[in-house]
């Protein structure tokens, strides 16, 4: 029998026209004139601050002085920044002129980055000048300077680097450059990286068109889902290279023309004190920031009651986290917003925070974003489940990933002909239509709500000659949701020890991607087909 048409869940707030075929710095810079005098970013560790006048022209001086270097549409550039001006400039800069950026974490090791860099083939790099060591040497054919332009923020630049402000042409160079590229829809803005459902990381396309909706849904409309004023104080303490920071707190503030607070790296201290300082009303968090402002003593010796707005997204948030900092922040609103790279990001948001609110439950992850449509598919038969059924969660929307760059297998494994986005994430919707998650159906393991590849880490460790085979999964953790542990075979009469083990991974991979626990096991299970059975390990560690 034909099966029957899918349940297809909707937001409660109706559809808006988009206007997505804009560039996308366009669309975020729309209300320039408007907001010219106001404040854009905020640097935290200095207090230096630039208005949306100058944040704009100096993201069109970065645009003509990246293509004096050579840079053309469609080639990808890399930003292994930390939340810093030149971050939003470059990143801004290289959308001007239809180039895209690839983010990435400049924690890597020199063997992730070289990864990166390769597969997104990658032509130009902005870092911090003690990050360059990690550049050199990536492999014989990438030379600094010669096959690869390599520019810091810092002066002097190391050797065969170019300084950030050989890339700030004159105003009237940049005027005159007015490097008229006909760029947005369906050309790629950003990509990021992620292992999605399965496997190793891959590119993400997203487009000027996926962002734009993406934003859209998020803070346009006479009634937006996420209500963003001129006069909000954004806290962007989350690392801009993840999409979460990117897009729900660089991209939508400079929509709204509210002011952005960069903070380089996390200190509760220095957070507390900026948050202070600066009035912020609306802080983006992950669970583990939640953790800190919720449980950390200090935290009563500040005034933060600015703070109108707090989002946590990225990982589950539980409900006893909710409630505990929702007594210490009484006059926030609290929610979730639930988003996946591929999604373009956000699936969800809390309708808590929109214009006209409507209170979300604590645990829920807010309802579908407008000019979306999303269903719960039931795992075995694919079929598509009514109320608080759950099942495995898809997306469908303009805002979606385009593709997996140069992959069109991996794209065709998460996105189906109908169009539809398979998360790889189990959950339900309720009878108010809000979203709770409550499982992973994918491999992948957040710590702290960063990706760690279980496929990489495998890679590494069967590359190891002492090693038969392995398999990681993920262990619960109180403070950073999951961490990382192996199931290893010992190749025949190999002693190789759980420390030999950690630290042959550690010097090979990002703190977070740190191999919590080695347990040697005289093989791994498979099924018939050969994947690893994730769930039998799993249960060995309860
Ligand atoms: P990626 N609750 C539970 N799990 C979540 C949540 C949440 N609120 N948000 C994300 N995840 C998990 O690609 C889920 O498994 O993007 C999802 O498939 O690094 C996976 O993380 C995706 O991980 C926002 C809010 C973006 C969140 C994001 C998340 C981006 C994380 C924009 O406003």
């Amino acid at each position: 029998p034909p099966s029957p048409p899918p349940r297809i869940f909707r937001s409660k707030l109706p559809d808006i026209d988009i206007p997505n075929h804009l560039p996308l710095h366009t669309y975020c810079f729309e209300k320039l004139p408007s907001v010219s005098d106001k404040p854009c970013l905020i640097v935290g560790s200095t207090g230096k601050s630039y208005t949306y006048g100058e944040t704009h022209l100096i993201c069109r001086r970065v645009a003509a002085g990246l293509h004096k270097t050579g840079i053309r549409k469609g080639d990808v550039i890399m930003v292994l920044l930390q939340n810093s001006a030149e971050f939003v400039f470059t990143f801004m800069g290289a959308s001007m002129i239809g180039a895209v950026s690839t983010t990435a974490n400049p924690f890597y090791t020199s063997q992730e980055i070289h990864k990166q860099v390769k597969s997104s083939g990658a032509k130009l790099i902005v870092t911090h000048s003690h990050y360059v060591d990690k550049l050199r040497n990536l492999d014989e054919e990438t030379r600094i300077g010669e096959d690869l332009t390599v520019i810091t923020t810092e002066v002097p630049p190391p050797e065969n680097c170019l300084p950030f402000s050989a890339l700030l042409l004159a105003d009237d160079e940049a005027n005159s450059l007015d490097v008229a590229v006909d760029v947005g829809g369906d050309d790629a803005a950003a990509l990021p990286f992620s292992s999605g459902t399965t496997g190793l990381p891959k590119g993400v396309v997203l487009t000027h068109k996926s962002l734009i909706t993406s934003v859209a849904q998020q803070v346009d409309g006479d009634n937006p889902n996420l209500y963003l004023k001129s006069n909000d104080v954004v806290l962007c303490v989350l690392p801009l290279f993840h999409i979460y920071s990117l897009n729900s707190v660089l991209l939508n503030s400079i929509r709204s023309g509210a002011t952005v607070l960069l903070m380089h790296k996390f200190e509760i201290g220095a957070l507390l004190d900026l948050i202070q300082r600066h009035k912020v009303t609306v802080a983006a968090l992950v669970p583990p920031l939640v953790i800190a402002l919720a449980k950390n003593p200090t935290v009563n010796s500040y005034d933060l009651s600015s703070v109108r707005l707090v989002l946590s997204g990225a990982a589950p948030l539980g409900k006893d986290l909710e409630d505990s900092l929702r007594s210490r922040l009484p006059q926030a609103v609290l929610g979730q917003g639930y988003g996946m790279t591929e999604a373009g990001p956000v699936l969800s948001m809390s309708l808590g925070f929109a214009k006209e609110p409507i209170p979300s439950k604590s645990g829920s992850c807010g309802t579908v974003v407008r000019n979306a449509e999303l269903k719960v598919v039931h795992l075995e038969t694919r079929l598509s489940l009514g109320y608080n059924q759950t099942g495995e969660i898809c997306i469908r929307g303009q805002q979606i990933m385009k593709e997996y760059l140069k992959d069109p297998e991996a794209t065709s494994a998460t996105i189906d002909e109908e169009g539809w986005l398979h998360t790889g994430d189990i959950g339900y919707v309720d009878e108010d239509d809000e979203i709770f998650i409550v499982d992973r159906l994918k491999e992948v393991i957040k710590f702290k709500g960063f990706q760690v590849p279980p496929a990489e880490l495998e890679a590494l460790l069967i590359s190891h000659h002492s090693i038969a085979d392995a398999a990681v999964v993920p262990q619960r953790d109180e403070v950073a949701g999951e961490v990382p542990v192996a199931f290893v075979v010992r190749s025949n009469g190999n002693v190789i020890t759980e420390e030999d083990i950690k630290e042959y991974i550690s010097k090979q991979v990002v703190f977070y991607k740190r191999l919590h626990k080695v347990f040697f096991v005289p093989s791994i299970p498979k099924s018939p087909s050969g994947k690893i059975l994730r769930k039998d390990l799993k249960a060995k560690l309860c």
